[in-house]
């Protein structure tokens, strides 16, 4: 009965930077062609919402609804919608797939000329808003905004997945999870046997260290400056954890002396570009892979020694761990369904949308893994 009209709920609405979010009335504009409004049931809050607020994100657009870690269920459909329809599980994706552009069309690459990820246009693929509050247009992030009652998607932004899909728990599936499993699975393609070090045990990074677990790695050293990850890292497949503050040396020796020399694969999940340096140092000459999966601030640079490139090392970094994302996150869905990895372990927290300040201070504390808000 809602199809068509305009939809009036709540919404998280973000400000500016370093300012907390309040709960607005909004209302949210049906679906234009080949467009989707979609009712979020669940979202978890990611760091990169909270480099939003930090201002380590800095090209932004406010007012903005953040969050892009989500599920929900289609509630109407614009025209020339094509494999979607009402009442669908959905998973809302901040890397498009149109299927066409360069990258579509590269088995390499899971990246999409229609993205929005910096510099933000905040804006549906038409260059319009599909949000207003108080009569002001909001502008929508990683073209998926799901920390409201309502949020409105491109098509290409949209994956249909299992009716028998807990929303509660694969709304991970939209960010966290794959991003981390995908980073070691798909591209650093761990391999049975290897050793790996995943600095940063957060959301992101646990979800490399089950990634390293299910590919068969035999060393998988977890690194974080918060000892207090550390029990949680060696539920989820840590075989050892170390904190960079309990050593005098760069965190790379210490790694090298216990690792025969360093590393076969190093993630670096936090977003700090000196941690990102000392992953890569940690590989071992001539065979190692670094894998950069956090987001630095906009103006940060990586500084390397050619010499520890021409001596074999590789880097490599990519957005939502390389997975093509209309194509393969129904498949993720159902690999989650078959018990092949569980998401258990990185929910920490359950909540409400009213309480999403709440939800990221824990994360901002150390406190939390995921914030699960149920909305
Ligand atoms: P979260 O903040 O939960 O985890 C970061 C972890 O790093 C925490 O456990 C910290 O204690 C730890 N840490 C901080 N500084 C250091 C340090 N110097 N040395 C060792 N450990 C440290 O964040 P998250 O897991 O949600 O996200 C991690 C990063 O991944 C973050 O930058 C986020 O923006 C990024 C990301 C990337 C992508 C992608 O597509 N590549 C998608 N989502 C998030
Ligand atoms: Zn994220
Ligand atoms: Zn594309």
């Amino acid at each position: 009965a809602t199809a068509g009209k305009v939809i009036k709920c709540k919404a998280a609405v973000a400000w500016g930077p370093k300012q907390p979010l309040t709960i607005e009335d909004i209302e949210v504009a049906p679906p234009k062609a080949h467009e989707v409004r979609v009712k979020i049931v669940a979202t978890g809050i990611c760091r990169s919402d909270d480099h939003v607020l930090s201002g380590a994100i800095s090209d932004m657009k406010f007012p903005a609804i953040l969050g892009h870690e989500g599920a929900g269920i289609v509630e109407s459909v614009g025209e020339g919608v094509k494999n979607i329809k009402p009442g669908d599980k959905v998973i809302p994706l901040f890397v498009p797939q149109c299927g066409e552009c360069r990258c579509c069309t590269n088995v390499r690459s899971n990246l999409c000329d229609k993205h929005d990820i910096g510099p933000y246009r905040g804006l549906m693929l038409d260059n319009t808003n599909r949000f207003t509050c108080k009569g002001n247009p909001v502008y929508t992030f990683l073209s998926t905004s799901t920390f409201t009652e309502y949020t409105v998607l491109d098509e290409i932004c949209v994956a249909k997945i299992d009716d028998n899909a807990p929303l509660d728990k694969v709304c991970l599936i939209g960010c966290g999870f794959s991003t981390g499993y995908g980073s070691a699975v798909k591209i650093a393609k761990v391999e049975q046997g290897s050793s790996c070090a995943v600095f940063g045990l957060g959301g992101v990074g646990l979800s490399v260290l089950i990634g390293c677990k299910v590919a068969g790695a035999s060393k998988i050293i977890g690194v974080d400056t918060n000892s207090d990850k550390f029990a949680k890292a060696k539920e989820l497949g840590a075989t050892e954890c170390i904190n960079p503050n309990d050593y005098n040396e760069p965190i790379h020796e210490v790694l090298a002396k216990i690792s025969d020399g360093g590393l076969d694969y190093t993630f670096e999940c936090i977003g700090n570009t000196k941690v990102m340096e000392s992953a890569l140092k940690a590989t071992h000459f001539g065979c190692g892979t670094s894998v950069i999966v956090g987001l630095a601030p906009a103006s940060a640079r990586v500084s390397v020694d050619p010499m520890e490139m021409l001596t074999g090392r590789t880097l490599k970094g990519a957005l939502f761990g390389g997975w093509k994302s209309r194509d393969e996150v129904p498949q993720l869905v159902a690999d989650f369904l078959a018990k092949k990895f569980e998401l258990d372990g990185l929910i920490t927290h359950r909540s409400t949308l009213d309480k999403i300040n709440e939800g990221f201070d824990l994360l901002r504390k150390g406190d939390s893994i995921r914030t699960i808000l149920q909305i």
